[in-house]
């Protein structure tokens, strides 16, 4: 079959000026449907093969936790998922506020079905997303990276959709979610709750959220029977660095604290 490339074909369309201010003024913007439904449906395909329809048929990841079950994307190999990748990097550019030919760096893409809360899971999966922040878990040494969080099928809050705190991207950084005890980022830093939170996401198949690594997000459980089916790519300004910290979500063996992430591994999108 030929490429969405070689038939001509987009797989996204662009972000507009108002989805960028209103990223810029609460952390987070909402692109309606911006992924178009061919490549959705390679995406969901995609998943189904690797992780089973119930979500939970792959083998563990390396992070059991309650938010998702997570599964590789590999997107970079994909000629149908790559040029999205690229897309997305143009669109990170355009959320990006800095000044100057800084560019995007693709940094990690996997799948991250919630599954139900109802069920015994293998991969764990199956809880709620306490509020957490981002940024510190990735290791890198300066702000400016988000994710865009791409829904694969249409479901809202009952499957366990993020809420995001407006304008908790300027509170500075909060720590890793693992030094919260049974809290969240809200019991930890209660001045997070004189800030507004967005309701709950309603996504349709193609909708995507995009939140900045600084804001603060969580979400419910899933209380359908259904996987919450997600795909996440996360990107960096092209001139981030490792922090030298032991990181979650990549590999630094060969690297040096302080090495910019590039190479195969982290190219440039944007
Ligand atoms: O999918 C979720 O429930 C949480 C996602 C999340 O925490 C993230 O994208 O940073």
């Amino acid at each position: 079959m030929r490429t969405l490339e070689q038939r001509g074909a987009d797989p996204c369309r662009p972000v507009t000026p108002e989805e960028v201010a209103h990223y810029r003024e609460f952390g987070w913007t909402k692109l309606d449907g911006f992924v178009h439904a061919a490549t959705v449906e390679t995406l969901l395909r995609i998943a189904r093969d690797r992780m089973g329809d119930d979500g939970d048929s792959n083998d563990a990841y390396g992070v059991d936790q309650p938010y998702f079950n997570a599964e590789q994307g590999g997107g970079l190999t994909v000629p149908d998922v790559r040029v999205l990748i690229d897309r997305i990097g143009r669109g990170a550019g355009a959320l990006m506020s800095r000044k100057g030919e800084v560019g995007v760096r693709y940094f990690s893409d996997f799948f991250a079905p919630k599954l139900p809360s109802s069920r015994k899971t293998r991969n764990a999966g199956n809880g709620p997303t306490s509020f957490h922040q981002d940024f510190i878990t990735f290791a890198v040494d300066r702000s400016g990276g988000m994710t865009f969080w791409i829904a694969l099928e249409d479901f809202g809050p009952e499957s366990g959709t993020m809420s995001f705190v407006n304008r908790s991207h300027r509170a500075g950084v909060l720590g890793s979610y693992h030094t919260y005890g049974a809290g969240d980022a809200l019991d930890v830093f209660p001045e997070l709750r004189d800030l507004e939170m967005s309701a709950p996401m309603h996504y349709r198949a193609g909708d995507v959220t995009v939140h900045s690594h600084l804001t603060v997000h969580g979400a419910g459980a899933n209380t359908t029977d259904r996987p919450r089916w997600a795909y996440l790519v996360l990107v960096q300004p092209a001139d981030v660095c490792w922090n030298g910290a032991p990181p979650e979500a990549f590999d630094t063996t060969g690297m040096q604290p302080n090495q910019r992430l590039d190479g195969d591994g982290f190219p440039l999108i944007g």
